[in-house]
């Protein structure tokens, strides 16, 4: 243990200089550092006048999501969340140690679920299906960070982005089917609309560049792939809540009206 942490309080300066010296990818890092802190205030100037508790709680899960993504760059350019990692001799990026920004895939078990709840929340659905998105959100997350981390082999690595790819399509499919019916009943069909075609098309996204970026079949590098993470996480982060919290404060009454249908309860 102890030489661990000594491991990886020594490798942290190193890493951190290497990416500070890698200046195509410190900037892909710095300008969500930026943007997340740009929409952290705006939220906050925005957000002001609203004072029922279900509209305040929607902001209070959209604020927390530029915040996580706040600590999440710094960390990676603070080289805490960052590792040089062997990858298995047969695959496309090469055998030498490979620079991993890990803490992406870690931090996204905690942005992503915010995300869920704010829309969940806005289209008025009930526990269980928010219960059952986030669940199957977190897992897709942590079996995407054992993609990325796994080096025993390239099929593994594989084998782990399948199994996070049917975790995705759980949230997809709540995303698509179940809350689009919710939206209609609770009055935010409209925006609902709006935020859940900007999710499913960015989401889709992260997949993609996974996949054809340095952890995948290398077709583009890691400089590419932070590009590509960070370009999405501008859209799917700063852009959705910007987006999200202005209809809410501008519409506050119309979420108060609402409560979440009951289960019909049954005999039994
Ligand atoms: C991985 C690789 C394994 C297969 C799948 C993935 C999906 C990732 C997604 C990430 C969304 C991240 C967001 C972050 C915002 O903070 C893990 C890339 C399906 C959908 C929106």
């Amino acid at each position: 243990m102890d030489a661990f942490i000594a491991q990886a309080t020594t490798d942290q300066p190193a890493l951190a200089t290497q990416i500070a010296e890698t200046g195509l990818l410190a900037e892909s890092l710095w300008i969500n550092v930026a943007l997340a802190g740009v929409t952290i205030f705006a939220i906050i100037g925005l957000a002001r006048q609203v004072s029922s508790p279900r509209a305040q709680l929607i902001i209070a899960a959209t604020l927390f999501v530029p915040v996580v993504s706040l600590a999440s760059y710094s960390a990676l350019i603070s080289g805490l969340t960052v590792s040089l990692t062997t990858l298995p001799p047969a695959h496309p990026s090469g055998a030498d140690p490979m620079l991993t920004l890990w803490g992406r895939y870690l931090t996204w078990t905690f942005s992503t679920p915010l995300i869920l709840l704010a829309l969940g929340l806005l289209a008025g659905s009930n526990m269980t299906k928010l219960f059952v998105v986030i669940s199957a959100d977190i897992a897709m997350c942590v079996t995407g960070l054992a993609a990325a981390l796994t080096v025993s082999s390239v099929a593994l690595r594989w084998g782990w982005f399948a199994i996070s790819s049917i975790f995705f399509l759980v949230v997809l499919y709540v995303l698509l089917v179940e809350w689009g019916a919710d939206a209609e009943r609770a009055g935010s069909a409209e925006i609902f609309q709006i935020l859940r075609t900007l999710t499913v098309v960015l989401w889709v996204g992260y997949p993609v560049t996974w996949a054809i970026g340095a952890e995948g079949l290398a077709l583009i590098g890691i400089v590419g792939t932070s590009w590509g993470y960070s370009v999405l996480d501008i859209g799917a982060k700063y852009i959705f809540a910007l987006l999200l919290v202005r209809w809410v404060v501008a519409h506050e009454r119309r979420i108060n009206r609402y409560t979440p249908a009951k289960s019909p309860v049954g005999a039994d």
